[in-house]
């Protein structure tokens, strides 16, 4: 998982209504809309429930420390899609003891590897990089029309691209799988047959795949690993990858087909997916 810098996220907050528009120009959906389609929750079941909640934001200064803005712009996500949000004054137990006193229903905090909505009254919580990789895929399919029987690539088989490929198993795509590392590709598909009953195929040409392939996850913390040249008109792209897999050139020749962003997507998702947390049947 890429460390995001400030660079990378300060003018999200700013931005998040132009945000929505672009989704929704591209998807049908908002950015609140695609999360509950995600996360299976009817957006106007979540827009009641939301607004009772509060989501505590917890600064923390372990391994690498903080990141300038990101508590504040993940505030801003969550505040967005309409629910209320507050972060900590302080960082670390104190800011986690401040949510508890402060009655958050909800506390997300983030490290080097791990970024979580926990709730703890049912002990139970919400990852980021599986809420990601779910709101991505979901975001393909509403851009792309729909992706059941459709072939999809995904490239990059970590935590986010392995939840990108089970989405789409369960959205009913056939599913090919690429990683740089193969014995990642195996274990993922492995885990797939395993638990969703599925076959992937593995795929070991990058190359090839791409000009196979019309509907593509990019889950890499790679640049520039979709040239120009495989982008066709045909060519949808959701890209939960940073940086972006793609350069100037190959941005401007799939246009408006691609869904990229650093952290909109993947906290509304992880928002509404600790929401559920409270539904009767959650
Ligand atoms: C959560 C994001 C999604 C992509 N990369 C992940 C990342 O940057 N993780 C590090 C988050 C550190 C946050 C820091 C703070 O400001 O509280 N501990």
């Amino acid at each position: 998982m890429t460390r995001l810098t400030t660079n990378d996220i300060q003018h999200i907050a700013a931005q998040l209504a132009d945000y929505d528009t672009e989704l929704t120009k591209k998807t049908g959906y908002s950015l609140r809309g695609i999360a509950c389609r995600a996360a299976g929750v009817q957006e106007s079941e979540f827009e009641k429930m939301s607004a009772d909640l509060l989501a505590g934001i917890v600064p923390l200064t372990f391994g690498r420390g903080i990141i300038g803005g990101f508590c504040d712009t993940v505030a801003s996500i969550v505040a967005h899609i309409g629910c209320p949000a507050l972060v900590t004054q302080f960082a670390d137990v104190a800011g986690l003891a401040e949510a508890f006193e402060k009655k958050a229903d909800i506390i997300m905090l983030a490290d080097d590897d791990r970024f979580v909505a926990i709730h703890p009254q049912s002990r139970q919580l919400a990852d980021n990089a599986a809420a990601t990789g779910r709101g991505f895929a979901t975001g393909l399919s509403l851009m792309g029309g729909g992706l059941e029987k459709k072939n999809v690539l995904v490239i990059g088989c970590g935590p986010v691209g392995s939840a990108a490929t089970q989405a789409l198993v369960k959205l009913g795509s056939d599913v090919s799988i690429y990683d740089i590392n193969l014995s990642r590709s195996d274990d993922l598909a492995n885990r797939i047959r395993q638990s969703l009953d599925a076959k992937i195929n593995i795929v070991k040409k990058l190359e090839q795949a791409l000009t196979d392939h019309q509907f593509i996850v990019d889950a890499t913390p790679a640049a520039d690993i979709i040239p120009a040249e495989y982008i066709t008109p045909d060519t949808y792209i959701s890209a939960p990858g940073v940086p972006l897999g793609l350069n100037q050139e190959a941005r401007s020749k799939v246009f408006d087909r691609l869904l990229h962003d650093p952290l909109q997507i993947g906290v509304a998702t992880m928002t509404v997916d600790a929401m559920k947390f409270l539904l009767p049947e959650g």
